[in-house]
């Protein structure tokens, strides 16, 4: 199965998984140059997905199951009597993303390729991806992600075709910030590194690009020859620092001078790329719409806005309105959050110094704007503002999203509660102006690796029943509806639960010591810490059964292990006590003999990709509890969805249309919706709660009497202000009574196993829906108009 130029035996763990991954390569080279010569043969409009982050995690595993490969990789494995799971173990999570977002990207390119799209990935070749979570006294506590600290299998440089990317002026960077060099224009070489995307089935093999900076090749040669060998090198430095890290901020824009950097960087690159791609095939500019469909992930790269006009008017030499109709008809975007405080805002006097040519663009856009919406609504000043492109104020600012809504023909959410308040709440005037760009594209998940490959006991029972086409075809699960009151099918389930928690366990146990009894309810909740997200919430869930417990030692009380997951952003205070918190919590309750055995929480740190893919499946209960109005739409409620997890959640983002799919009565669904959060704002107070329930109270109680922090008195008192001095922001206190009423339910039903399993099926049978080939298909057809480009 592979070759190696050592001798077998004397192997270590590293050298195996790379042995096998490079064979694996091998076999999928051929099929990737084939793909792409296909591809220059048939020259088919294609897309290009612009993204800042894809979390694409570990690739062997996948890229063995994708291909097929897995019959005889367990051969050879057996054969030279490998230890499977340890070459596994090698790789590194390739992190260069930041949660829901980044992972999207993934899933999305998985599905492009599995459904034969002639597609391609752009993003950023970070040196550093999401940093490393360690729990140091239950804090969080980063360190450094190097993950290419030894050389990637899957990564191909190509030096060949490498772009140059010009600014506007030279800069370095200083402790992470920016600094610029004013009136000497630079410039930066992208060089590109591909990583091969293989289809289920291997028959396509697309590419994600992703770009390196560098210095030119050639030395400032005035700056040499005056003697300054030293700071001519040092440019090599500031340029290659552009890309060494990922800025670890969710759902927040940090607007930080690199970051700005590195989004034109990988617009400038990309598009260069693709227009030198297309102008091998045609010479007529007037046939890129029909040729290239460009999707912007999020208004990161909208600056392919002006970007794209740049080289249509100057390169291409065309004028205004072509280009302009050429540009919107190619790009489109996807807005991922409404939180103000992660709508883009780069101050006017960057672009002047970096960008000054795509700054007069963007103010012709602007101008043109504000002359159509004036004719339009005469009158009505307040709108031109709202609408405008720049932001007025102390410091200018230009608002990226209205840019992107502006400069392309398509605007989508990502599921259909955050499409229709992103239409009617956050940028309501600009959807007046141009109602027809507005649409939705609910997101989904790829069921090959989180569900054929992270859940193989499931995913054998399921195929078991109803064959193998769900794979490819994920509504097919809907022919397990018929199989609820099925004791076989049941059985199958549960043991499947079963055995994926019992997995789970042991793998928790061998790296980490931590003992958890796959006999408890798994529940979890993992995913970004943020308040709108609401871990607080479920920690005021967890403190309310551990004091009922405390109180009444014989109530009965099916015993749980709650998990909970991820990383804060470092410079987000409030979710680092969060994480603080919870390691309390978890602490207190191990300590505490009366309630030992009955209730477990369980922080797991550094999680990523591989960590979700191992505790999805074993998980019984998904916590989906974000304010509502606030989630834009949640993926991995869909992965426990597919996993066989019920859910207990609010009705925000995507699973509303989950508990649709499923039927209500299959899910625990609980608190305010979107609109009475909207409408009791003004008058909500969490005081009255605190006031009027007990269990509100004496949970609150408990942590501000330091009984989580008995040896670090004073350190929850940001909870108080957060949860009820502050006003309660995100309306926890409001929603813990029907959260705990839910769970009251949930608990209920676990008593009946048969009730329970017949749920679950009822919930794999309803996710179907919930399949990024689902969601590519509607991008595929309703915005890029791309069609599949089959490889011989
Ligand atoms: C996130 C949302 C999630 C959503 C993912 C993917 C950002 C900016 N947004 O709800 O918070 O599932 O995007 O669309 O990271």
């Amino acid at each position: 199965m592979y070759d190696n130029v050592a001798d077998q035996a004397a192997l270590g763990p590293w050298e195996r998984y790379e042995a096998v991954a490079r064979s694996v390569r091998d076999v999928l080279s051929q099929r990737w140059v084939l793909t792409e010569k296909t591809y220059e043969r048939e020259n088919p409009k294609r897309v290009y997905y612009l993204s800042m982050e894809f979390l694409i995690g570990r690739s062997l595993s996948n890229n063995i199951l994708n291909l097929l490969l897995d019959p005889a990789i367990e051969r050879a494995a057996a054969d030279k009597d490998l230890d499977w799971l340890a070459v596994l173990e090698q790789e590194p999570d390739a992190g260069l993303g930041n949660g829901g977002l980044g992972r999207l990207a993934a899933c999305f390119i998985d599905s492009m390729a599995t459904m034969q799209l002639p597609a391609m990935g752009y993003g950023l070749r970070y040196e550093y991806g999401i940093f490393k979570q360690t729990i140091q006294d239950g804090w969080q506590v980063e360190q450094p992600d190097n993950w290419l600290r030894r050389p990637d299998p899957w990564e191909i440089a190509r030096p060949g075709e490498t772009v140059e990317v010009q600014l506007g002026c030279s800069f370095e960077v200083r402790g992470g910030s920016l600094g610029v060099v004013v009136g000497r224009p630079s410039s930066l070489l992208g060089i590109p590194y591909d990583r091969p995307v293989v289809g289920y089935g291997g028959k396509t093999v697309n590419t994600l690009r992703l770009w390196a900076a560098a210095a030119p090749d050639y030395f400032d040669f005035r700056a040499f020859s005056a003697g300054e060998f030293v700071s001519a090198l040092a440019e090599r430095l500031t340029a290659e620092s552009l890309t060494r890290v990922l800025y670890p901020d969710d759902s927040t824009s940090m607007g930080q001078g690199l970051r700005f950097v590195q989004e034109y960087f990988l617009v400038a690159c990309s598009l260069a790329d693709l227009v030198r791609r297309f102008r091998r095939h045609d010479s007529d500019w007037t046939a890129l719409p029909a040729k290239v469909a460009i999707q912007l992930n999020d208004t990161h790269p909208s600056l392919a806005v002006p970007e794209l006009m740049r080289i249509l008017l100057d390169e291409a030499q065309l004028g205004w309105d072509q280009a302009w109709g050429l540009t919107r008809q190619t790009l489109a975007y996807t807005n991922h959050t409404l939180l103000p405080e992660a709508l883009e805002k780069w101050p006017l006097p960057w672009f002047a110094l970096l960008l000054p040519r795509h700054l007069e663009i963007i103010l012709e856009i602007n101008r043109r704007l504000v002359d159509e919406v004036r004719t339009r609504f005469p009158g009505d000043d307040g709108r031109v503002e709202r609408v405008a492109l720049i932001e007025e104020g102390s410091e200018r600012r230009i608002r990226m999203a209205n840019l992107a809504i502006v400069g392309t023909h398509s605007t989508n959410g990502v599921a259909s509660i955050h499409s229709e308040l992103l239409r009617t709440v956050t940028v309501k005037d600009l959807t007046e102006t141009f109602p027809e760009r507005f649409s939705n594209k609910t997101n989904g998940v790829t069921p090959r690796r989180w569900l054929l490959l992270a859940n193989p006991h499931l995913a054998h029972s399921i195929t078991r029943a109803i064959g193998d086409g769900w794979i490819t075809d994920l509504d097919e699960l809907a022919r397990l509806r018929p199989l609820a009151d099925d004791k076989g099918f049941g059985d199958a389930v549960s043991a499947a639960k079963r055995e994926a928690k019992t997995q789970f366990a042991n793998w928790l146990k061998l790296t980490s010591g931590v003992t958890v009894d796959p006999d408890t309810i798994f529940d979890c909740q993992i995913k970004r810490i943020h308040e709108y997200k609401r871990q607080l919430l479920n920690a005021l869930r967890v403190v309310v059964l551990y004091d009922r417990l405390r109180q009444n030692p014989d109530l009965e009380m099916a015993p749980r292990t709650f998990f909970f997951a991820g990383k804060a952003a470092p410079a987000y205070h409030l979710a680092k006590i969060i994480i603080k918190f919870l390691n309390s919590l978890a602490g207190t309750i191990d300590g505490d003999p009366a309630v030992r055995g009955r209730l477990k929480v369980v922080f797991l740190p550094e999680y990523c990709v591989s960590l979700a893919e191992r505790l999805i499946p074993a998980t019984d209960v998904s916590n989906q509890i974000s304010t509502a109005g606030y989630e834009a739409s949640g993926t991995s409620n869909m992965k426990f969805m597919m996993n066989g997890a019920l859910t207990i959640g609010t009705r925000d983002g995507a699973t509303i249309e989950m508990a649709e799919a499923a039927g209500e009565e299959n899910f625990f669904m609980f608190g305010l919706t979107a609109e009475q959060v909207a409408g009791s704002r003004s008058w909500y107070s969490p005081q009255w709660h605190y006031d009027n329930e007990p269990e509100t109270r004496a949970a609150l109680d408990l942590i501000f009497s330091d009984h989580f922090s008995r040896y670090e008195p004073g350190i929850f008192e940001p909870l108080r202000q957060t949860l009820l001095t502050g006003g309660d922001n995100y309306m926890h206190l409001a929603d813990l009574t029907a959260y705990l009423e839910a769970d009251r339910r949930l608990l209920e039903l676990y008593a009946d196993p048969m009730g329970w399993a017949r749920k679950v099926i009822l919930n794999v049978a309803g996710s179907g829906r919930f399949s990024s080939d689902r969601t590519i298909g509607e991008y595929a057809a309703e915005i890029w108009d791309v069609k599949p480009c089959p490889v011989p």
